[in-house]
């Protein structure tokens, strides 16, 4: 059957009397049958040693189209539905995504499933099925709010399994239950991303916005996903939750391990575990525990477990590394707390430096210390972030292992993120250098044969036009914004934290504001753009938003400067805008304060989508600007090592530079002048301030000069399109070192050898 004959068995051969949602369920239904027929069509390919990547984030996105195209049929199927009227996209806008991550984790664990089913590798997930995502972000007198945020569907792509175990607490059980859902690589197989949940998950339990009872653990336990966080509030039930989702996936890979064939002992020949940060550590107690309970001798199951199990290390911020008191752990799972302290017992007698203490004198419990050295891998996410464990973070720990330590520098998935999200691109990639590239991303270089072709550089300026009109009418759609498509599209979108100074983006944009008021005119107009999540218990980052969302206020309705400059923040910044976002940016934002982003991958993503990055040397922009060479891209800032050094001697004082400087002070002052008092809350903005005044952590004033010099570089080369085009060209040529295929070989390569 093809496609359309498909089609019509699920319309009751009237495909054009279907609505949109009969169409989606209709595809929903082929494709799971489809994914289904290409696994059982195939010999039983089974390797002896199967992947288990264990996460409390998967940040999917949006299933249906990514399905499509990796089953091969996404462009028959648009085809088909258009010659009856129907606009695939309109069918795409039916589907929920399910947030379940809070950013750059949680969407790399879905590349890497991505890029493992799409080599042919045996490799499923294990998580969480959050009943809600990640929040909604809905903006309201210019402030953040929360909602909740509902993804799963009556028809959905949730298979409810008949797997289920009893899983205890301290002082009660409960009963889980798997659900899975299709990992459908692209020409190739089918993996299963594995969810567990409890059934007596109840959703009433939330008050307002996204308060909930925190107390009742069988009623709230995958209730939802917990916010990336500053604050005290549900760390217990973190706890739980951690602990729910390690039990339940030891036991599966125990199982499925055991029918292949393992007695246990040999278990690091069956499996390779992959710790996703510290969120699933306890997985090593928890099955230490079990092979203990299957008669294996403490220190066999020690010497086992630490052959199966890998940690990838995600951040260097010290407070975001998981350290839990041991009072939460002996109520929530006092049957790991023996096993955890013998392990504490036998690394202080490797090492009595209390830095590599798996229990500290506080009696807290750190995870990632376990995960050391108990693992027998530890892998930072891009070079600069590896040496940086190596050479400072964990430095202790490097000396004790250095056998352990290796790179693994991150990647995304070209199927969704240039196939999918950029088909004006991937199509003329496709006529240009062949198909070659959807497999083997470094055959993007071919491209390169172009570079002073204007044939095709005039191209890639009209595909990237075409993408800048289709933004643009979305966001006139979804916001009512209007924003011109022949002005330059400034782009930052992450989560929002200090680190990644999004401040001082805005700084810039006031810099920008007070120049065009003065006169001075840019000579392409400029669009900024934001999109960025603030954890709901992190103040600074909400005082960001709102600084931003009032000068979007401010600086919109003032017809003196708006025909010159304009900034839009997107409300609720997910997956779905990403996609929508990438392909239209001309400018990629890569901010950080060097040292601190461990590597980013949206970086990656705009890169691919022909964006010219303008970052500091920090995380995989370090290895962005070794591939594409100084000319094309911006590079500013202090070094990582002068800000390393600037923490070791406590002596960055951003006073000084605000004194120093009457450009800082104008844009700094700005914050709390009349027209913004106007528009926003005193009280916000003048935190804001006294914050950039009196300490500014993130050191935003030291690199403000350097960037707003190397900002009117860009925007002056821009002028020369053909030049700029050429720039374009090169990235996206260029970024065939970041696709996941390639991380995920590593992994496989040096730590998996599955
Ligand atoms: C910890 C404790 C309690 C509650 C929440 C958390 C928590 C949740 C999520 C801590 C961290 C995260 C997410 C971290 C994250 O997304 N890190 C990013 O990982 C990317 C993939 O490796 C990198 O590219 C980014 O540089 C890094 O910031």
């Amino acid at each position: 059957m093809n496609i359309r004959e498909k089609l019509e068995k699920i319309c009751c051969n009237n495909i054009a009397a279907c609505t949109d949602r009969q169409l989606y369920e209709g595809l929903l239904h082929i494709v799971k049958k489809m994914a289904k027929e290409r696994e059982d069509g195939k010999e039983a390919k089974t390797s002896k040693k199967k992947v288990y990547y264990i996460s409390a984030e998967f940040l999917i996105g949006k299933l249906l189209s990514n399905n499509l195209i990796n089953l091969g049929i996404y462009e028959e199927v648009k085809e088909t539905l258009a010659q009856y009227g129907k606009d695939i996209a309109k069918i795409e806008e039916l589907e929920p995504e399910p947030s379940l991550g809070n950013g750059g984790l949680g969407r790399l664990a879905a590349c890497f499933l991505d890029s493992m089913a799409t080599l042919g590798m045996e490799g499923d997930g294990i998580g969480l099925n959050y009943h809600f995502g990640l929040f909604l972000q809905k903006f309201k007198n210019r402030l953040q709010q929360e909602e909740i945020n509902p993804w799963m569907e009556e028809a959905g792509w949730l298979t409810r399994t008949e797997v289920t175990y009893p899983v205890s607490f301290g002082g009660f059980t409960v009963n889980s239950r798997m659900y899975d859902l299709d990992v459908i690589g692209y020409e190739n197989r089918t993996n299963k991303l594995h969810l567990f949940d409890i059934e007596t998950v109840d959703e009433t339990l939330v008050t307002e916005g996204i308060d909930f009872d925190k107390e009742d653990i069988r009623k709230n336990l995958t209730l939802f996903l917990y916010p990336d966080d500053s604050d005290d509030n549900g760390r217990r039930l973190r706890v739980y939750q951690q602990y729910f989702m390690v039990s339940n996936g030891a036991r599966l890979i125990l199982e499925e391990c055991r029918q292949r064939g393992s007695n246990f002992y040999d278990l690091p020949e069956y499996a390779a575990i992959q710790i996703n940060d510290t969120h699933p550590s306890m997985v090593i107690p928890e099955l230490i525990r079990l092979l203990m309970e299957e008669g294996i001798r403490m220190e066999k199951a020690i010497d086992i477990v630490s052959k199966t199990c890998a940690y990838t290390n995600h951040t260097i911020l010290a407070e975001a590394l998981e350290k839990w008191p041991m009072e939460y752990l002996n109520q929530v799972v006092p049957q790991l707390m023996p096993i955890i302290r013998e392990l504490d017992t036998r690394a202080k007698e490797v090492s009595n430096d209390p830095a590599v203490a798996i229990i500290d004198e506080k009696h807290l419990v750190h995870m990632a210390h376990m995960d050391i050295h108990y693992g027998y891998s530890v892998n930072g996410v891009a070079y600069l972030h590896t040496e940086i464990l190596k050479n400072n973070e964990l430095h202790p720990f490097y000396q004790l292992y250095p056998e352990k330590f290796n790179n693994k520098t991150n990647g995304v998935t070209f199927r969704r993120w240039l196939m999918y999200c950029n088909q004006g691109l991937s199509q003329y990639l496709d006529s240009q250098i062949g198909q070659g590239w959807h497999k083997d991303a470094d055959q993007l270089e071919k491209l390169l044969a172009y570079q002073d072709d204007e044939h095709v550089l005039k191209k890639l300026l009209d595909i990237k036009k075409e993408n800048k009109r289709a933004l643009a009418a979305y966001l006139k759609a979804t916001q009512n914004v209007d924003i011109d498509t022949d002005s330059i599209f400034d782009i930052q979108v992450k989560r929002l934290h200090e680190y990644k100074r999004q401040q001082l983006n805005a700084l810039y944009i006031i810099h920008k504001y007070l120049e065009i008021k003065g006169g001075k005119h840019p000579a392409t107009p400029i669009t900024a753009i934001f999109g960025a999540k603030a954890a709901p218990a992190y103040i600074i980052a909400k005082d960001i938003i709102h600084l931003i969302l009032c000068l979007q206020e401010v600086i919109n309705n003032d017809p003196e400067v708006s025909p010159y400059l304009k900034v839009v923040m997107v409300e609720n910044y997910n997956v779905t805008k990403a996609e929508k976002l990438i392909p239209a940016c001309d400018i990629s934002e890569q901010i950080s304060l060097a040292s601190k982003e461990a590597s980013g991958t949206g970086n990656m993503k705009f890169m691919l989508n022909g964006a010219v990055t303008l970052g500091t040397m920090d995380g995989a922009n370090v290895e962005i600007e070794e591939l594409v060479g100084r000319e094309n891209i911006y590079i500013f800032g202090e070094s990582s090592d002068i800000v390393i050094r600037h923490y070791a001697n406590a002596d960055y004082v951003s006073r000084d530079y605000y004194e120093k400087d009457k450009d800082i002070q104008k844009a700094v002052d700005f914050i709390v002048s009349d027209p913004m008092m106007k528009a926003g809350c005193r009280e916000n903005l003048e935190h804001l301030h006294r914050e950039l005044l009196n300490k500014d952590w993130f050191m935003t004033l030291l690199d403000f000069k350097s960037y707003t010099a190397k900002k009117e570089e860009a925007l002056k080369d821009y002028e020369d399109r053909m030049a700029w085009a050429k720039k374009m060209l090169v990235n996206t040529a260029k970024a065939g070192f970041f696709s996941s295929d390639r991380t995920i070989a590593e992994y496989n390569r040096d730590i998996w050898k599955a």
